[in-house]
């Protein structure tokens, strides 16, 4: 299969899905070509199935806003046809979807080439950036020209409905994580560069934005630092971040807090962790939940969006209501109450990671993809 893939190039949710997905398709014989403004960061080596085709925009001084969405759609257009794609698979519905829609359009209009799009929403292009009437007609109408749309889990294919007039059948295709990658080996990171031994690891990982809340993973470690001595590790750096630094100082705490900015081998950290701490104001999903998990980290985070889809309270870890910071405390507490507890907790949150393993998630994808061709020949 020729597949185009239109992502965001960054860390974060939804490009690492991205790129992963089509990384595993080249793998698997197809010839998968990626459309963005910078090479994904995962894409970082060479393979004879993978492509990389670079947006650019032009910056005449009369744009105060320069023409993204025109200059994306215009390389659409000019990689479906050159590459010959049988299919496009844009994930975020701003602007990759109404993009695409717009390619697909002038493609079939102008050449007589019918290219059917896929759209996967990851939750912030809906539930965050979406959530902006001035969108609504446009997302709305986007995701009812795709041939098809996923969503990460069954909290975001609802909130979806809520908010936007889609009169289409939204798949639920969670997201996916390779265990072998992701898996608990010790020995690649040394535990005592970060703690003595009588000392638990609490964890966080993000892009430091205000919907992560990490104030409240701060007040959840000062909390569980004051029963049991621990250390808490940060991974990731966005806009938050220094505030997070002055607020540990004033906390009194930074000598027991380690801010190692992004980190492209976060498995080696996690297999050194006790506890991923996850209190976002919403999370379509939790991406970063799972990779814990599979790392044999039990999670405590909030019940909000899809999290309590990922996350199984009181078996994977605990889930607590939006800023109940005591309750997700006492949630690590307990986590780490005997070694007995905690290593039960490891097991089972590596056992509720294998349901999302690739082999089980890559098929949806693979049929979602022949059902669309054969309805579109
Ligand atoms: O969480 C972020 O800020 C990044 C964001 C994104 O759009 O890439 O992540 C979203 O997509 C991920 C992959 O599907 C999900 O695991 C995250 O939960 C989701 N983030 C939010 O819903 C806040």
């Amino acid at each position: 299969m020729n597949i185009g893939i239109v992502c965001y190039p960054t860390y974060g949710g939804s490009g690492v899905v991205a790129s992963e997905l089509g990384k595993i398709l080249a793998y698997k014989g197809n010839k998968v070509h990626f459309i963005s403004y910078e090479q994904p960061v995962r894409l970082d080596f060479f393979s004879e199935n993978l492509f990389y085709h670079e947006v650019t925009v032009s910056n005449y001084p009369l744009f105060q806003y320069p023409p993204y969405e025109l200059a994306l759609t215009a390389k659409i257009v000019e990689v479906v046809k050159n590459s010959n794609l049988q299919i496009l698979h844009v994930h975020y519905a701003i602007p990759h979807a109404a993009a695409a829609i717009m390619a697909k359009k002038i493609l079939k209009d102008i050449d007589g080439i019918k290219i059917p799009v896929i759209t996967t929403l990851h939750g912030t292009d809906i539930t965050l950036v979406g959530n902006n009437a001035n969108y609504g007609e446009v997302i709305s109408y986007s995701l009812n020209q795709s041939n098809a749309v996923t969503s990460v889990s069954e909290s975001l294919k609802n909130d979806t409905y809520k908010l936007f007039s889609v009169n289409k059948n939204i798949h639920v295709i969670p997201n996916f994580i390779n265990t072998e990658k992701y898996n608990r080996n010790g020995n690649l990171c040394s535990r005592k560069f970060f703690a003595n031994e009588d000392e638990f690891i609490l964890m966080h990982t993000s892009n430091f934005r205000k919907v992560k809340r990490i104030d409240d993973v701060i007040e959840i470690f000062t909390k569980v630092n004051s029963v049991k001595p621990s250390k808490l590790i940060l991974a990731g750096d966005g806009p938050e971040r220094s505030h997070i630094e002055q607020l540990c100082a004033k906390n009194k705490i930074n000598d027991r807090v380690f801010f190692l900015g992004k980190q492209d081998n976060i498995e080696k950290i996690l297999s050194i962790s006790d506890v991923f701490l996850m209190p976002s104001e919403t999370e379509s999903f939790g991406l970063a939940a799972l990779e814990a998990m599979a790392c044999g980290v039990p999670v405590v985070s909030t019940d909000t969006g899809g999290q309590t889809e990922v996350n199984i309270h009181g078996f994977s870890g605990f889930t607590a209501k939006l800023g109940d910071v005591n309750a997700m405390s006492n949630y690590v507490l307990k986590i780490i109450e005997s070694d007995e507890t905690l290593n039960k907790f490891r097991q089972n949150a590596q056992y509720q990671a294998l349901k999302f393993e690739t082999v089980n998630i890559i098929p949806l994808y693979e049929n979602l993809y022949n059902a669309i061709l054969s309805e579109n020949n």
